[in-house]
Protein backbone atom coordinates (compact mmCIF):
# COMPACT_ATOMS: atom_id res chain seq x y z
CA UNK A 1 0.00 0.00 0.00
CA UNK A 2 1.80 3.42 -1.18
CA UNK A 3 -1.20 5.43 -0.78
CA UNK A 4 -0.55 8.22 1.72
CA UNK A 5 -3.89 9.01 2.72
CA UNK A 6 -4.35 4.94 3.32
CA UNK A 7 -1.38 5.07 5.41
CA UNK A 8 -2.67 8.09 7.53
CA UNK A 9 -6.27 6.09 7.42
CA UNK A 10 -4.15 2.71 8.93
CA UNK A 11 -2.51 4.90 11.45
CA UNK A 12 1.21 4.11 9.87
CA UNK A 13 1.54 8.10 9.46
CA UNK A 14 0.47 10.38 11.99
CA UNK A 15 -1.75 13.12 11.08
CA UNK A 16 -3.62 15.92 13.43
CA UNK A 17 -7.53 14.33 13.33
CA UNK A 18 -10.04 16.49 13.77
CA UNK A 19 -12.99 13.69 13.02
CA UNK A 20 -13.26 10.04 12.34
CA UNK A 21 -16.37 8.00 11.79
CA UNK A 22 -16.25 4.35 10.58
CA UNK A 23 -16.24 5.74 6.75
CA UNK A 24 -14.20 8.96 6.83
CA UNK A 25 -11.35 11.05 8.18
CA UNK A 26 -10.87 14.63 8.26
CA UNK A 27 -6.78 16.27 9.58
CA UNK A 28 -5.11 19.32 8.84
CA UNK A 29 -3.40 19.60 5.55
CA UNK A 30 0.61 19.99 6.38
CA UNK A 31 1.10 22.33 3.81
CA UNK A 32 -2.34 24.99 4.94
CA UNK A 33 -2.90 27.43 2.50
CA UNK A 34 -5.19 29.27 4.66
CA UNK A 35 -5.60 29.94 8.58
CA UNK A 36 -7.80 26.56 8.89
CA UNK A 37 -7.32 24.22 6.02
CA UNK A 38 -8.54 20.40 6.77
CA UNK A 39 -8.26 17.40 4.25
CA UNK A 40 -11.69 14.98 4.21
CA UNK A 41 -11.24 11.50 2.90
CA UNK A 42 -13.53 8.40 2.39
CA UNK A 43 -11.09 6.08 4.39
CA UNK A 44 -12.39 3.76 1.51
CA UNK A 45 -9.33 3.90 -1.51
CA UNK A 46 -11.29 6.24 -3.81
CA UNK A 47 -8.31 7.30 -6.45
CA UNK A 48 -10.29 10.53 -7.60
CA UNK A 49 -13.38 12.06 -8.27
CA UNK A 50 -13.71 10.46 -11.25
CA UNK A 51 -13.97 7.03 -9.62
CA UNK A 52 -17.15 7.36 -7.57
CA UNK A 53 -19.25 4.64 -7.79
CA UNK A 54 -23.05 4.54 -6.79
CA UNK A 55 -21.69 2.91 -3.08
CA UNK A 56 -19.67 5.68 -2.58
CA UNK A 57 -22.71 8.30 -1.86
CA UNK A 58 -23.35 7.52 1.91
CA UNK A 59 -19.48 8.34 2.68
CA UNK A 60 -19.73 11.74 0.41
CA UNK A 61 -22.20 12.22 2.21
CA UNK A 62 -21.11 11.85 5.53
CA UNK A 63 -18.24 14.11 4.28
CA UNK A 64 -20.57 17.28 3.78
CA UNK A 65 -22.30 16.57 7.69
CA UNK A 66 -18.43 16.30 9.03
CA UNK A 67 -17.44 19.72 6.83
CA UNK A 68 -20.76 21.64 8.59
CA UNK A 69 -19.64 20.15 12.13
CA UNK A 70 -16.04 20.78 11.50
CA UNK A 71 -16.58 24.38 10.29
CA UNK A 72 -18.57 25.42 13.08
CA UNK A 73 -15.69 23.82 15.75
CA UNK A 74 -13.08 25.91 13.80
CA UNK A 75 -15.54 28.45 14.14
CA UNK A 76 -15.33 29.40 10.29
CA UNK A 77 -19.39 28.04 9.84
CA UNK A 78 -20.81 32.31 10.37
CA UNK A 79 -17.27 33.90 8.65
CA UNK A 80 -17.47 31.36 5.21
CA UNK A 81 -15.43 29.11 3.89
CA UNK A 82 -14.61 26.93 0.86
CA UNK A 83 -14.61 23.70 0.08
CA UNK A 84 -12.05 22.45 -3.13
CA UNK A 85 -11.87 19.70 -4.80
CA UNK A 86 -8.83 18.57 -7.51
CA UNK A 87 -9.07 16.39 -9.90
CA UNK A 88 -6.59 14.62 -12.20
CA UNK A 89 -3.52 16.38 -13.88
CA UNK A 90 -5.18 19.73 -14.83
CA UNK A 91 -7.68 19.66 -11.26
CA UNK A 92 -3.87 20.13 -9.64
CA UNK A 93 -4.66 16.62 -7.50
CA UNK A 94 -1.26 15.94 -6.30
CA UNK A 95 -2.60 13.22 -4.26
CA UNK A 96 -4.58 10.10 -5.70
CA UNK A 97 -6.97 9.61 -3.13
CA UNK A 98 -9.90 10.91 -2.86
CA UNK A 99 -10.31 14.30 -0.56
CA UNK A 100 -11.68 17.65 -0.13
CA UNK A 101 -9.95 20.68 1.15
CA UNK A 102 -12.11 22.81 3.79
CA UNK A 103 -10.24 26.45 3.20
CA UNK A 104 -11.01 29.07 5.85
CA UNK A 105 -10.12 31.98 8.37
CA UNK A 106 -9.55 34.30 6.19
CA UNK A 107 -11.30 36.59 3.55
CA UNK A 108 -10.18 34.06 0.38
CA UNK A 109 -9.19 35.34 -3.11
CA UNK A 110 -11.91 34.69 -6.14
CA UNK A 111 -11.30 31.72 -8.35
CA UNK A 112 -11.27 34.08 -11.81
CA UNK A 113 -9.85 37.44 -10.41
O1 LIG B 1 -3.75 18.19 -2.29
C1 LIG B 1 -3.06 17.27 -1.51
C2 LIG B 1 -2.87 17.90 -0.16
O2 LIG B 1 -2.43 16.91 0.73
C3 LIG B 1 -1.82 19.03 -0.12
O3 LIG B 1 -2.46 20.24 0.30
C4 LIG B 1 -0.82 18.58 0.92
C5 LIG B 1 -1.58 17.51 1.67
N1 LIG B 1 -0.78 16.45 2.28
C6 LIG B 1 0.15 15.69 1.66
N2 LIG B 1 0.67 14.79 2.53
C7 LIG B 1 0.01 14.99 3.71
C8 LIG B 1 0.09 14.39 5.00
N3 LIG B 1 0.93 13.37 5.26
N4 LIG B 1 -0.71 14.87 5.98
C9 LIG B 1 -1.55 15.90 5.73
N5 LIG B 1 -1.68 16.50 4.53
C10 LIG B 1 -0.90 16.06 3.54
P1 LIG B 1 -4.16 17.92 -3.80
O4 LIG B 1 -5.61 18.33 -3.87
O5 LIG B 1 -3.93 16.48 -4.12
O6 LIG B 1 -3.28 18.86 -4.58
Amino acid sequence: MSCIFCKIVEGELPSKKVFESEQILAFHDIQPEAPVHILFIPKKHIPSMNEITPEDVDAISEIHLAIKKVAKELNVDESGYRIVNNCGVDGGQLVPHLHYHLLGGDRLGRLNP
